[in-house]
């Protein structure tokens, strides 16, 4: 067994996993293989990145050619095929019917924390150029999720992901309030009925800084680190009205809902309302080499094509935007959700998944349970004096018990494979059953 000790693992509980390792050794399909050689079904498709299932026999093959072929292209000033064919396919994916004026544009990242702050940048320099550059402000919401980099954190609103570094959240950031509340939509199966009225916080953040300050409103459209918050009907609809009425971009951050979670090419379409930007990470390339992604609407890339030619219009990017191995795998991955009809498969396990999802209400301590298509949380109330704890029992519980799934806090995540088969959704759903009815 290797060194445990030097590296520092990401939000991880290093200590007591460096006493009571977890140490994966490979993956095929919708399995694990730990250093045991015990076989683990993967109920959160890696980390919400792995949809179509682990080591893909297509993207393994594109990665393979493309790593010997052209291993890295120098991103700046340069250019190769293929990241040129993966940002058409995922501007076809957004904009079927090539609405000149829809999303048109694709600019690369490598994560979604990368992604969230090209957003912002591209919302303050859109601004600029038309003139408006004193709309700087920034609007998250309570409880979102932006990666972890100073302009993603400052609009997040995941109190312990801020509190350590609250001295360095970026100046003019202001929330709207979260949608969430267990005795208004507790237990609601998919979009919950009540709460739209959230979207009017927004004009209570308009009222306050005035419109002409505010650049960009930032938004995942159904919530995934928090624990799975699904907007309320019309609630993402009256946010976009309200942002049209006083030229406020839209930003949906959608690194978890893009390529097939929600069952749509991106949440966008599942819940019908179009933003101004989508960032994307994770499902782009089925998590199997790190990319992200910022897509956006004409207008934003015109008013920005603007200077002499031979000048850079956006001062930004980074070394592996657009990163050829990337890159290739990006593109068999819309292939695959393309040949094999992700999206209808996702839609059509929904139903089932709902049904088994909420058959756990009733077990001990389940205070909540929410979902919409392939991801759900199962809400527990927390142990008098040890938030957290019970949670991260029942994760620990399940994965001993040969099936992995994830706890924020107490908050029980599911995001199950695509083309998974009945059985594996009961299996996980049972194993979970098990688990809460065996700890205190
Ligand atoms: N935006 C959203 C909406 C996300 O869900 C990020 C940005 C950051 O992406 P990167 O690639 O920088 O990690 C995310 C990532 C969980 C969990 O348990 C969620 C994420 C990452 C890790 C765990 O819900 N989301
Ligand atoms: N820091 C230094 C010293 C660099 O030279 C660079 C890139 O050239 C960066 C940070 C940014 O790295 P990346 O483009 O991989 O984000």
């Amino acid at each position: 067994m290797a060194n445990l000790n030097p590296y520092w693992m990401p939000f991880t509980a290093n200590r007591a996993f460096k006493k009571a390792p977890r140490m994966l050794v490979s993956a095929k399909g919708h399995y694990y293989t730990d250093d045991t050689g015990r076989q683990l079904l993967d109920g959160f498709s890696g980390l919400w990145t792995s949809g179509v299932g682990h080591c893909h026999p297509k993207i393994v093959a594109a990665v393979q050619e493309q790593v010997a072929k052209l291993d890295y292209s120098m991103a700046f000033q340069m250019g190769h095929e293929k990241v040129f064919q993966l940002s058409e396919k995922v501007v076809q994916m957004a904009n079927p019917n090539a609405d000149p004026k829809g999303f048109t544009r694709v600019f690369f990242t490598n994560s979604g924390s990368e992604s969230a702050d090209t957003s912002l940048k591209i919302a303050l320099a859109y601004h600029r150029a038309r003139g408006e550059g004193q709309r700087t402000r920034l609007i998250g919401r309570e409880k979102g999720y932006h990666g972890v980099n100073f302009g993603g954190m400052s609009v997040g609103g995941i109190v312990p992901n801020r509190k350590v570094f609250s001295a360095a959240m970026l100046p003019g950031v202001d929330h709207i309030r979260h949608t969430h509340s267990i005795p208004d939509m507790g237990y609601s199966k998919g979009q919950p009925t009540w709460g739209a009225h959230f979207a009017d916080d927004l004009e209570r953040l308009v009222t306050l800084h005035d419109a002409s300050n505010i650049a960009a409103l930032i938004v995942e459209p159904a919530q995934g680190s928090a624990g799975i918050i699904v907007p309320p009907i019309g609630y993402l609809q009256k946010l976009r009205e309200i942002c049209d009425k006083h030229g406020i971009l839209l930003i949906f951050d959608e690194v978890i809902t893009a390529f097939g979670r929600v069952g749509a090419a991106f949440g966008a379409q599942r819940f019908g309302v179009k933003p101004d930007m989508i960032n994307m990470a994770k499902g782009l390339t089925n998590g199997v080499i790190p990319m992200g992604a910022v897509m956006v609407k004409e207008h934003i890339y015109d008013t920005l094509m603007n200077g002499p030619e031979h000048m850079i219009e956006l001062f930004h990017g980074y070394t592996y935007s657009g990163h050829p191995i990337a890159a290739a795998a990006g593109l068999a991955c819309m292939e695959i959700y393309e040949e094999e009809g992700t999206w209808a498969q996702v839609r059509s396990l929904e139903p089932k998944f709902e049904a088994l999802i909420h058959s756990l209400k009733g077990e001990p301590n389940v205070i909540d349970i929410r979902n919409v298509g392939l991801m759900a949380g199962v809400e527990l109330a927390p142990r008098a004096g040890e938030p957290g704890k019970r949670g991260f029992e029942v994760f620990l519980g399940a994965f001993n018990d040969g099936v992995v799934v994830r706890n924020s806090g107490d908050i029980i995540q599911f995001s199950p494979m695509f083309n998974s088969t009945h059985d594996e959704l009961e299996r996980i759903v049972e194993t979970v059953r098990k688990q809460l009815r065996a700890i205190a």
